[in-house]
């Protein structure tokens, strides 16, 4: 056996290909208790803009109204952003305070 025909019994560890699956942040959208909402509004927007069902959108919007703001949901970025912009709009659009923000998730 030559010498050019001789393979290596281990792979150099750099030439091993290595997955590196790196998770985009996630954010968290968050619905702010107020006075003035109505709750079936705040029901409303939760079930449009975050595909909710009415009855989990009654929880969030209890959760909130009970202890003062709520985890809605958690997406990247620009998606959280965007939500939280167009829920936060739709009840300004009604004349209502209503307010979603967003916070990275952990
Ligand atoms: N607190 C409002 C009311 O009693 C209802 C409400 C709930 C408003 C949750 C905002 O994020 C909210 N009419």
């Amino acid at each position: 056996m030559s010498e050019i025909d001789v393979k290596p019994d281990t792979i150099a560890p750099d030439t091993i290909a290595k997955p590196k699956i790196e998770q985009p942040r996630l954010y968290k959208v968050i619905l702010v208790n107020d006075d003035y909402t109505p709750r079936e509004f705040v029901v409303g927007v939760l079930m449009g803009v975050f595909r909710m069902s009415e009855d989990q959108a009654y929880r969030v919007m209890m959760t909130a109204h009970r202890r003062g703001a709520c985890v809605v949901a958690a997406y990247t970025r620009d998606i959280a952003e965007s939500k939280a912009t167009e829920a936060t709009n739709a009840g300004r659009q009604a004349g209502h305070p209503l307010e979603f923000t967003t916070e990275p998730e952990e």
